[in-house]
């Protein structure tokens, strides 16, 4: 298979890629503006392949998306390029409206160009797959899960954006017959995940002796998946899935964000003892909570596990151990990111 994948330099698409590149025999286009989150040095382990290519573009532009298109011609194309920071969102919207939501409006409209133009077995087997989050659903007391028709109830510019983007894709299905498929997935971690978010920016400030934020209270729960799974979950949707149909994607690992802090901090202590001897949550602080803080996302993964096959392979605590050591062996990675390309006041490490 041919695979144009957007977003393929960030934290998702690039575990996609690797995966693709070293697990199967798929071609691979990575189709990535490089914003701020684009990170080439994630895909440096497939960057030899000759079964990899990349285009530096942004998906708001037409022309350069057809012009990928018709010159790779994809046989299925996974979407993943968005601004994805929901706090970003929050002190900015504008960006999130004109990527996740006119840029998916122009990937579809070209695609659909690009679609008709193929032969009529072309046409059957060709998948755009669109990559989304389950913030869509809005948020869950205590209890509950979300499913696949739990009705839409984005409360941030970020998800509001996310599920403006999966309406248009739909849209796309049911009025032009463009084969589509939608993916709601929970809080993804694992290696590559680009420091402004909670784990690695945990990892990071506690090994750099800094405060530990935890937004209100910490009670808020999200579940967590390991971005490999994720990956793994892509691929079989894409291979395997019905078009039309939409599979929500979980861990069914549920943490209140102050015990991911409080487990991070524990595994520092043992793989990386801090020189006074003290422990790492001695740093953690409670801050000023986020504006509209979603309380709980909880996912019901039970249509992908059974229509599918498809489970998490590891568990929350084998993956944050995996996590956790992958940036104390990988520090340049990260280091090169707070040194040259990202506003290291917003994640205040100096
Ligand atoms: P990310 O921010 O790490 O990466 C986004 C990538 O998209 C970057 O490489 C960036 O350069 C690229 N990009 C941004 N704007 C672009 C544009 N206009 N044109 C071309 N490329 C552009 O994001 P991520 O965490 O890897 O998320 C990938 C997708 O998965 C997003 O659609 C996100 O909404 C969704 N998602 C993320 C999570 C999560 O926990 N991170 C969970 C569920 C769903
Ligand atoms: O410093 C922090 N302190 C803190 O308590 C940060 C950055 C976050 N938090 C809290 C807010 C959230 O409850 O931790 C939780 C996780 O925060 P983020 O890492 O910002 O992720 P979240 O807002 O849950 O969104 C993520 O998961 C769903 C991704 O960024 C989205 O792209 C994805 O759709």
């Amino acid at each position: 298979m041919r695979i144009l994948v957007t977003g393929g330099a960030g934290f998702i698409g690039s575990a996609l890629v690797r995966r693709l590149i070293e697990h199967t025999d798929h071609e691979v286009l990575v189709f990535d503006k490089l914003t701020y989150a684009g990170v080439l040095s994630s895909l440096e382990p497939v960057a030899a392949s000759n079964r990899y290519s990349f285009v530096q573009a942004d998906i708001c532009d037409a022309e350069a998306v057809s012009k990928a298109l018709s010159s790779f011609k994809p046989d299925v194309v996974a979407h993943l390029a968005a601004e994805s920071h929901v706090d970003r969102s929050i002190d900015g919207p504008g960006a999130f409206i004109q990527t996740n939501m006119v840029g998916t409006f122009v990937m579809l409209n070209q695609t659909l160009g690009y679609w008709r133009g193929l032969p009529e077995a072309e046409k059957a087997a060709f998948r755009f797959h669109h990559i989304s989050t389950d913030e869509v659903f809005g948020s869950l007391g205590e209890d509950g899960f979300f499913t696949e028709t739990t009705p839409y109830d984005p409360r941030s510019p970020y998800s509001a954006s996310k599920a403006g983007s999966d309406h248009l894709v739909r849209a796309w299905g049911h009025t032009y017959g463009l084969p589509v498929l939608v993916t709601n997935c929970s809080n993804n971690y694992g290696p590559y995940h680009f420091p402004e978010k909670l784990i690695p920016l945990i990892i990071i400030r506690a090994l750099n002796g800094e405060p530990l934020p935890v937004y209100g209270d910490g009670s808020n729960v999200r579940d967590w998946l390991f971005v490999d799974d994720h990956a793994r979950a892509l691929q079989a949707v894409f291979e395997t899935g019905t078009p039309g149909e939409t599979y929500n994607v979980g861990g069914n690992a549920e943490r209140k964000n102050i015990t991911v802090v409080t487990t991070i901090c524990g595994i520092l202590d043992r793989l990386r003892p801090r020189a006074d001897g003290k422990a790492y949550a001695d740093q953690i602080t409670y801050v000023t909570d986020r504006p509209g803080h979603d309380h709980r996302y909880a996912i019901d993964a039970s249509k992908i596990r059974s229509d599918l096959d498809w489970t998490p392979s590891v568990t929350f605590e084998q993956g944050i151990e995996t996590t956790v050591a992958w940036y104390l062996e990988n520090q340049s990675w990260w280091q090169d990111i707070l040194d040259a390309r990202y506003s290291t006041q917003r994640l205040g490490v100096a």
